[in-house]
Parts: C-alpha cells; sequence; structure tokens
C-alpha cells in the first residue's frame, strides 16, 4: 500500500538522478541504496540498515519524549514553569552513559567492516585506474593490457548544445562507455586508483567501491562479483572534476572466468601487434640516403 503510493515518487527520483527508469530497481529499493552484487556491498547496505533502525528508535525516542511533554505540560492546562529546575546527576549520568554506549555499539560493527573494505590482501588480479579529464584508463598490470575508457560516441553526440538529438532516444544515455572494464566474476579484484590531472572519483554502487582518484597517490580497493551475477554494472565519477564531470561514466563488464581469460589474451595479442613497429620496408643502399633528404624537410615543417 504504502510503496505502491510511493512508487511514482521513487520514480521521480530516480529520473532526477540522471539514472533510467527502466535500469533501476523498483519500488523501495528505488530510495535506499543498492544491496548490490558483492558481499562487501551487502555487508555495507546491512550495517547502513542497521544505523539507520537504531537512529529510528533514538528519534522515536526523543521526539516521543519531546511531543509528550509539550503537550501534557500546556499552559492551557495550568502547567506552570519550574524555575527551581537544578542539575539531577543521576539523570546527567543516565544521558551521558547511555549515547556513550550506543556510539560503542554502533562503532564495533562499523570499525569491523571498515577493516575488511580496506583488506586488499589475497588478491588475484590488479587492476590500475588512472582517472583523467574525462575518462578512465585501465591497466592491467600483469598482463600488459591498457586502454582508455570514455563517453560512448552516441551520448557525446547527444549531449552536445544544439545537437538536435533527444537524449531519451539514446541507450543508457551518459551511462554508456566505449570501452568497459572487464573483470571476470568470483575474482578478488584490487584496483590502484589514481589520477593524471585532477582528482575524480571511481564508484560503482552495486560493487560497494568509491574511491577517490587523486593525482600522486596511489589508493586501494577491491570487489569481487558473485559467482552468478555477471552482467553490465554501472558507475560514475563522484568527484566534482570540472566541465566534463557528468560526461565520465564507468562501465564494468563482468565475465565468465573462461570468457574474461580469453577476452584478456586476444587483447593482449592485439595490442601487442598494434604496437609492433611496422615491417621495415627493403630499401636499397643507394635509395636510403635519397629518402633520409626528402624526409628531412618535412619533419621541420
Ligand atoms: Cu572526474
Amino acid at each position: 500500500m504504502i510503496s505502491a503510493k510511493l512508487a511514482p515518487l521513487a520514480l521521480a527520483a530516480a529520473a532526477a538522478s540522471g539514472f533510467p527508469a527502466a535500469q533501476a530497481d523498483s519500488g523501495w529499493s528505488q530510495l535506499n541504496m543498492p544491496r548490490g552484487v558483492t558481499e562487501i556491498s551487502r555487508k555495507i547496505y546491512d550495517l547502513h540498515m542497521e544505523i539507520f533502525w537504531v537512529c529510528v528508535a533514538i528519534a522515536v525516542v526523543v521526539f516521543g519524549a519531546m511531543v509528550w511533554s509539550i503537550i501534557t505540560y500546556r499552559k492551557s492546562r495550568g502547567a506552570i514553569p519550574d524555575g527551581t529546575l537544578v542539575h539531577n546527576t543521576k539523570v546527567e549520568c543516565i544521558w551521558t552513559v547511555v549515547p556513550v554506549i550506543i556510539l560503542i555499539a554502533m562503532a564495533v560493527p562499523a570499525a569491523r567492516t571498515l577493516v575488511e573494505i580496506e583488506d586488499t590482501t589475497k588478491t588475484e588480479l590488479t587492476i590500475k585506474v588512472t582517472g583523467f579529464q574525462w575518462g578512465w584508463q585501465y591497466d592491467y598490470l600483469d598482463d600488459g593490457v591498457a586502454y582508455y575508457s570514455r563517453l560512448d560516441r552516441k551520448s557525446d553526440a547527444a549531449r552536445e548544445l544544439l545537437s538536435g538529438i533527444d537524449p531519451n532516444t539514446v541507450e543508457h544515455y551518459l551511462l554508456n562507455v566505449d570501452h568497459p572494464l572487464v573483470v571476470p566474476v568470483g575474482t578478488k579484484v584490487r584496483l590502484l586508483v589514481t589520477a593524471a590531472d585532477v582528482i575524480h572519483s571511481w564508484w560503482v554502487p552495486k560493487f560497494g567501491v568509491k574511491k577517490d582518484a587523486i593525482p600522486g597517490f596511489v589508493n586501494e580497493a577491491w570487489f569481487r562479483v558473485d559467482t552468478d551475477k555477471p552482467g553490465l554494472y554501472r558507475g560514475q565519477c563522484a568527484e566534482l572534476c570540472g566541465r566534463d564531470h557528468a560526461f565520465m561514466p564507468i562501465v564494468v563488464d563482468v565475465r565468465s572466468k573462461a570468457d574474461f581469460a580469453t577476452w584478456l589474451k586476444d587483447k593482449a595479442a592485439e595490442q601487442k601487434q598494434a604496437a609492433a613497429p611496422p615491417a621495415a620496408p627493403a630499401v636499397t643502399p643507394s635509395a636510403a640516403p635519397a629518402a633520409a633528404t626528402t624526409a628531412s624537410p618535412a619533419t621541420a615543417s
């Protein structure tokens, strides 16, 4: 009943946030953070809900006491202000000790989750992520594969001023890239996050990862996508980094381990071939100096 009432509101919120309604989840989940597709993202979600309900309980007690006092001790009922009210040591001790206990009770699970988020040991794949104006570079450090990932051309054309293209006709408008980051499922992937110019932030909500990309620093983050959840996951730069901040989305293509291995092998071979110097043309000794002299004016100009 309530969720049915709130659904249009949630849809409007989703539309306002820039996420297409078709891609977003429905109902209540649109008002909350996603549960995600990694163990850590679910732990973060559970922690968030735990703390949320603690806050709700505190709000009910505090505002309940306030409203009850205001109504019960109102002037029209003949209440007289107590001008002699002074310190009550017992009450003051209680309202100091109780919040301290609540804070400690919240800090313990929060610290436990934070420690897990920071634990980048036993990683199976390391990828360097470099943010730049305006896109991302992905470096598979152990495999010699590196490429840039930018806003897809269709979104880029539609976002131009007076382009005449209706953004509603572009699929995943501003949320699609030309070359997504490709990773395998069920693998602990470590990201080394940095930036080439200004501060960016690599954020994929469903992985529970949001890490600042800072020039001159290398930040670490990690994720392991559930083995039964391959697919495309989207995110965005989450640090206001300048004019085109809104135009550097993130797409992660999560594949099965076998598919990923094939992709990585093909990509490495393709990049190796592209980097190889072109086969030297057969140059006869007499032709070589002539080629050199004709080439020099061209390079000088
Ligand atoms: Cu950015």
